[in-house]
């Protein structure tokens, strides 16, 4: 059976776009691939954090998954941190890439912005620790939004750099999968800009947690265009935000954008809102019920993440341990 890894930051709220491009995923995989889902809270440090929020908020993304649809009795989920063949593996990794291959990541310049050289060397190196996650599980096939798609490709130039500098056939080059529909969820405020847990604006996104009241009132105020709903896909163009809430519609009724387009066809906003506000209503409702019940229960979902990083480390282990003895590491 193929493996998969993928991960999620505890750097905020659980929002939809980490549902409709990630979580979502990876339980309609669970059941065609061995599933590895991590926490990764040593990611997340990569910009400041509070401390107590990010213990929280590390619990609400195992919540958040599990609510979902992962079943942790056939998956692995674990917060990174607890795991440490990662930081281990990063570390042999960040003498495997080079410099050239990071100066091109674009997050790193979105996240670090104008002042670079206030960032963390974490924030520059996320990628390497990425491959890592990755790659210390031999992984092969990586589900992921589209923005993350470049640093997949990077995970797989350094797995064949380390595989041609030792002379091995080693790690295994990984497929980022990503789920097309909803590969990128805008921000409700920005049609050009992703949909974020750190977004400062709370109307910028709709929580996994928020109740019909917050997101009916979300979606009623998202920016829009004073034009009618197109008749075809041609005349999305040039509208992203009347694209982002079709896109939007179409990933959570899991039909084609296209289908979508053709039944609000010249109908206004006033009317597509509500009727996604249902939609949305009706399909995150009883995942964020669930997901509050699970944050009520914290002993639930810290014997979760304990048997997770069990399992992880039995398996990142003995391939971090191979990985060592490749370098050229003494174990007395
Ligand atoms: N807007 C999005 N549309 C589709 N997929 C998305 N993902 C995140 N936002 C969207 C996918 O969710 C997974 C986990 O992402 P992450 O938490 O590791 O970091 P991120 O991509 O940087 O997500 P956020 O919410 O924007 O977090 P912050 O604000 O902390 O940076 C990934 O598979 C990602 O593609």
């Amino acid at each position: 059976m193929k493996r998969i890894f993928s991960g999620i930051q505890p750097s905020g709220n659980l929002q939809l776009g980490n549902y409709l491009g990630a979580i979502r995923n990876w339980a309609r995989m669970q059941k065609d691939y061995e599933c590895i889902f991590c926490v990764v809270d040593l990611h997340a440090i990569t910009l400041p954090q509070d401390p107590e929020v990010m213990r929280q908020a590390t619990r609400e993304v195992a919540a958040g998954v599990i609510a979902g649809g992962v079943d942790p009795a056939s998956c692995i989920i674990f917060n990174q941190s607890q795991v440490p063949e990662h930081a281990e593996l990063a570390w042999i990794f960040n003498c495997v890439a080079r410099m050239g291959w990071l100066n091109r990541m674009t997050q790193f310049k979105e996240k670090a912005g104008k002042d670079r050289d206030g960032a963390f060397v974490g924030l520059y190196t996320y990628p390497v620790l990425q491959a890592a996650d990755i790659l210390a599980y031999k992984a092969t096939d990586v589900p992921v939004g589209e923005d993350q798609k470049q640093h997949i490709e990077l995970s797989r130039d350094i797995a064949q750099a380390f595989n041609s500098m030792f002379g091995v056939d080693f790690f295994p080059l990984p497929e980022p999968r990503i789920q097309a529909e909803a590969a990128r969820i805008m921000s409700l405020r920005d049609g050009s800009k992703k949909m974020s847990k750190s977004d400062p604006s709370e109307y910028s996104r709709i929580n996994m947690t928020d109740g019909p009241d917050e997101i009916a009132q979300k979606i009623r105020r998202a920016k829009t265009d004073p034009h009618p709903l197109p008749e075809s896909l041609e005349g999305l163009e040039g509208r992203p935000e009347a694209a982002n809430l079709i896109t939007i519609f179409a990933a959570l009724s899991d039909r084609t954008v296209e289908s979508v387009v053709t039944e609000f066809a010249g109908k206004g906003f006033g009317d597509f809102k509500g009727a996604l506000s249902e939609l949305a209503v009706s399909t995150l409702g009883p995942i964020g019920d669930e997901m509050k019940r699970l944050m009520a229960a914290p002993d639930e979902v810290d014997a979760v993440l304990r048997n997770g990083v069990e399992k992880a480390r039995a398996i990142a282990q003995p391939i971090v341990r191979e990985a060592q003895d490749i370098v050229g590491f003494l174990r007395p």
